[in-house]
């Protein structure tokens, strides 16, 4: 096994010479060391990388691995100017991996695809506004619903309020964004259970904490700033329990490079005291094994008279279908639960002995939970989980979702939502004197099959890479081809430019990092973190090309070009001075966003309304919900894994940014030079009669008749349990059925993949994009 090797463990030496030879490689030695003590500092940039919680009393250096790479990646000196498209057709673009394209640097001017030469040629930006307002003016009002505002979830705050009003205002609510595959299932759950869409969880309770649950997150890779919070929780002596199928190094041990002391001990610390290799999909079956523990106990408690172990005071006053989940929890067996969840019943009782004996546990979860047929299912089993000892809303305790994008969260906050009853849609009414359309819009999984049943005519992205990201990666691609229209806001070239529209336009906007100069001066802007807190971001570096434009003009020549003139909307003011953005946002959402411009560079950020964290339940009966698990596996059609079937679960490597690849490396896993690799149980290996480093390709188990193959996949033996693979996003994308999304939230389940090896006949081609 070559995951637990000293130097693989999360920070430490290895990190900081990560940083420093992924600033060297983008040729951005002065200005990223320069640039990156500003990161997440209260006078400085939010970090484009993950949503993680920015302190009000920052570490000097407030930025990982993971962040510091892409900050290099954003200010690199590369550029992809037009002498680039000069020397590359498409055509022959198609040919380049994902890394090749975005390795090429930042985009300097706006282009339209030629089809002539089949090239992007340069464009004025006046030109390229104008054609594709005259393109979406002729779209007639009954088929507007067939035009797509996809937002990947880096743009502000003030950048996507505005583009939620365009889409709005153009007629439709089809606003899907990038958390329609990643957390949606969380804003589907904790509504319903809790009465928030978010969590509950802040800094504050971090330090007060006695005990965190982990589950499916991958915390030194997708956001390594968390080690601070878990290091010092470690160092009180706290217990971290995590729930995954896979040993990843960065759950293991941490070693702190703030820490100089620990840098130059060789040992290093233990993040996870106990860790439980969960079957992918067995999440419903291990917390419900917790759960049953819990009773197990009460049950023994009440006999002796002991204190009780479930909080019963809490569980009268502050919830509700308590019975009904302890009648499924009592009705199944030990033998089930065992099944289910791949681990063995004493381990889990030991978990669940850790968690009565402590007064305040979090549950930290990720893609692990969200991203499966039950995906909704698996958050509000662990809401169950932490409700039954009254573990949420109160300090040190509580429900704390992971999110990805650095404003993935807000984004939804500010209307990017394709569901109309989540937008103030009067109050827009009221303020920009328009009728909102009342008809829900497209989701993710709703786009694309509005693509491919040529329902879908043009798709307008304000970031973010597709078609790399969405499942059925080789019927996308067809079916985004037919478009009519694709207009990128980007700041880098990927396949999703590539693979065009007929009519196509790339525009290229500033970045986060960088001085965004408007007619009252530098701007800047504001994020929401994963924890619900509002935080200002002023850009320093200067500007990759002279050409770029920022989001927030973006949008505004979009609108103007497009809807008629409606004086209630000053689009031209507000890309003068953001501030008057911020004031907009704040009318709309007085009880969030009150005092916005006063209040955004408050340290540490200011917090949202999180009524649960209060035990305020926002819920329709004014109560706490448990809901009942329906299932017990979260992905039950299925086929489970036996005889030759695998379980699939995508994942994420620490040189990338979802389908942004910095390098075809993985420190943390021992993988070097390639990503076309699945982990896989030595014991399946011989089974399956297959061996290590040999190539396979990987066949999607289907209902739909449709062949779904990859081929060309290196064996890594690894420590995963029995009938579960690993593999990595977007590489593994054609196997994933876009069907196979999760019911209630339609969060592709990336994370169940039913596939078959075969011994691959391509052996050495193996380059499907
Ligand atoms: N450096 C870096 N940082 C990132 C990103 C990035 O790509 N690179 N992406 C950002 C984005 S958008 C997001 S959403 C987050 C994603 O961050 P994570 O939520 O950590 O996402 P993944 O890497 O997809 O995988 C999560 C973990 O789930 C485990 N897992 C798989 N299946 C199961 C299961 O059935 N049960 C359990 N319990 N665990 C399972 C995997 O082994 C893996 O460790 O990170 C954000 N931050
Ligand atoms: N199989 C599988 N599929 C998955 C996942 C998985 O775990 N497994 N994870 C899913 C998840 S959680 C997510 S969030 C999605 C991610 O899906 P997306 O958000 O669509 O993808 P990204 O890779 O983050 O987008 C990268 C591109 O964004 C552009 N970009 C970068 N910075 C900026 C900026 O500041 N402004 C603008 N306008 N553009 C910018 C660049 O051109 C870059 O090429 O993928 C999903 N797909
Ligand atoms: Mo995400």
């Amino acid at each position: 096994m070559k995951h637990t090797e000293q130097g693989n463990a999360a920070g430490g030496w290895g990190s900081l010479k990560e940083v420093g030879s992924a600033l060297l490689h983008e040729h951005v030695v002065l200005e990223g060391s320069k640039l990156l003590p500003h990161q997440n500092k209260p006078d400085g940039y939010a970090c484009v990388s993950c949503a993680w919680a920015k302190p009000a009393n920052p570490h000097p250096f407030e930025f990982c691995e993971s962040g510091a790479k892409a900050t290099a990646w954003e200010v690199t000196s590369k550029r992809c100017s037009e002498e680039f498209f000069a020397q590359h057709s498409v055509g022959e673009l198609l040919g380049w991996s994902d890394h090749q394209l975005e390795a090429v640097g930042r985009l300097t001017t706006p282009l339209r695809w030629d089809s002539a030469s089949d090239r992007y040629l340069p464009i004025d930006w006046d030109t390229a506004l104008d054609e594709i307002g005259r393109e979406l003016r002729a779209v007639p009002p009954e088929k507007r619903n067939g035009v797509v505002f996809y937002a990947s979830g880096r743009a502000s705050l003030e950048a996507s309020y505005m583009y939620q009003l365009l889409a709005r205002m153009y007629g439709n609510n089809n606003l899907p964004d990038s958390s329609n595959m990643c957390h949606e299932s969380t804003s589907v759950a904790l509504p319903k259970t809790i009465g928030v869409p978010i969590g509950t969880v802040s800094l504050d309770d971090f330090a007060q904490t006695d005990c965190i649950f982990f589950f499916g997150q991958n915390v030194g890779t997708n956001s390594p700033r968390m080690l601070h919070q878990l290091q010092e929780a470690r160092r009180r002596g706290v217990p971290i329990i995590t729930f995954n199928p896979l040993k990843e190094a960065g759950l293991l041990h941490f070693s702190n490079p703030q820490s100089p002391v620990e840098m130059l001990t060789p040992a290093e610390t233990t993040i996870s005291t106990q860790y439980l290799q969960v079957r992918a999909g067995g999440d419903i079956g291990a917390l419900l094994g917790l759960c049953k523990a819990l009773v197990e106990a009460d049950d023994t408690a009440k006999a002796y008279g002991t204190p009780r172990v479930l909080d019963a005071a809490f569980l009268a006053e502050h919830t509700a279908g308590l019975e009904e989940f302890l009648a499924t929890v009592r009705a199944t067996s030990w033998e089930r639960i065992e099944h289910e969840s791949g681990l063995m019943r004493q381990d889990l009782v030991a978990a669940a002995a850790t968690y009565a004996a402590s007064e305040k546990v979090i549950g930290i979860y990720g893609m692990g939970l969200t991203q499966h047929r039950h995906g909704v299912l698996n958050v509000q089993m662990l809401t169950n989980f932490l409700l039954l000892r009254g573990n949420i809303g109160k300090p040190g305790a509580g429900v704390c979702p992971v999110r990805g994008h650095s404003n993935v969260q807000g984004q939804r906050t500010v209307g990017i939502t394709e569901k109309p009853e989540l937008a103030p849609l009067d109050k827009l009414k009221e303020l920009y004197h328009f009728e909102p359309p009342r008809e829900k819009g497209l989701n993710t999984v709703e786009a694309c099959e509005g693509m491919l049943d040529g329902s879908v005519t043009a798709f307008i992205g304000l970031g973010g890479n597709f078609l790399r990201a969405v499942p059925d990666t080789d019927r996308m691609e067809e079916a985004w081809s037919r478009l009519r229209l694709t207009v990128q806001v980007s700041t880098k070239l990927n396949r999703s430019h590539l693979v065009h529209g007929e009519i196509a336009y790339i525009l290229p906007c500033l970045g986060r990092i960088e001085i965004d100069r408007q007619a009252s001066g530098e701007q800047s802007v504001s994020v929401e973190d994963s924890t619900g807190c509002m935080h200002g971001s002023k850009g320093r570096a200067e500007p990759a090309s002279a050409l770029l434009r920022s989001e927030p003009a973006i949008i505004a020549g979009l609108a103007r070009a497009t809807l008629d003139h409606n004086p209630a909307v000053p689009w031209d003011d507000w890309v003068a001075d953001y501030s008057r953005i911020r004031d907009a946002i704040a009318q709309t959402y007085p009880e969030i966003f009150h005092d916005f411009n006063a209040r955004m560079w408050t340290p540490g950020g200011f917090r949202r309304p999180v009524p649960a964290a209060h035990r305020q339940w926002k819920t329709p009966n004014g109560k706490a919900n448990f809901i009942v698990p329906a299932v017990m596996d979260a992905d039950p059609d299925q086929a489970r894994p036996h005889n030759g079937i695998l379980r699939l679960f995508t994942l994420r490597s620490d040189s990338q940014f979802n389908t942004t690849i910095y390098n075809e490396d993985d420190r943390f896993r021992g993988i070097k030079g390639g990503r076309r690799v699945l982990f896989i149980n030595a014991a399946d290996l011989t089974r399956l009669g297959l061996r290590e480093d040999q190539l396979v390709d990987a066949h999607a188990v289907s209902a739909d008749g449709v062949e779904r193959t990859v081929h060309g996949l290196r064996l890594v033996p690894y420590d995963v349990p029995s009938g579960c693979v690993g593999g990595y996003y977007p590489e593994c994308n054609p196997l994933l059925a876009l069907s196979h999304h999760a019911l209630e939230s339609k969060v592709p389940a990336a994370k169940s993949i039913a596939i078959t090896l075969t011994p691959s006949e391509q052996a050495a081609a193996a380059v499907d994009g």
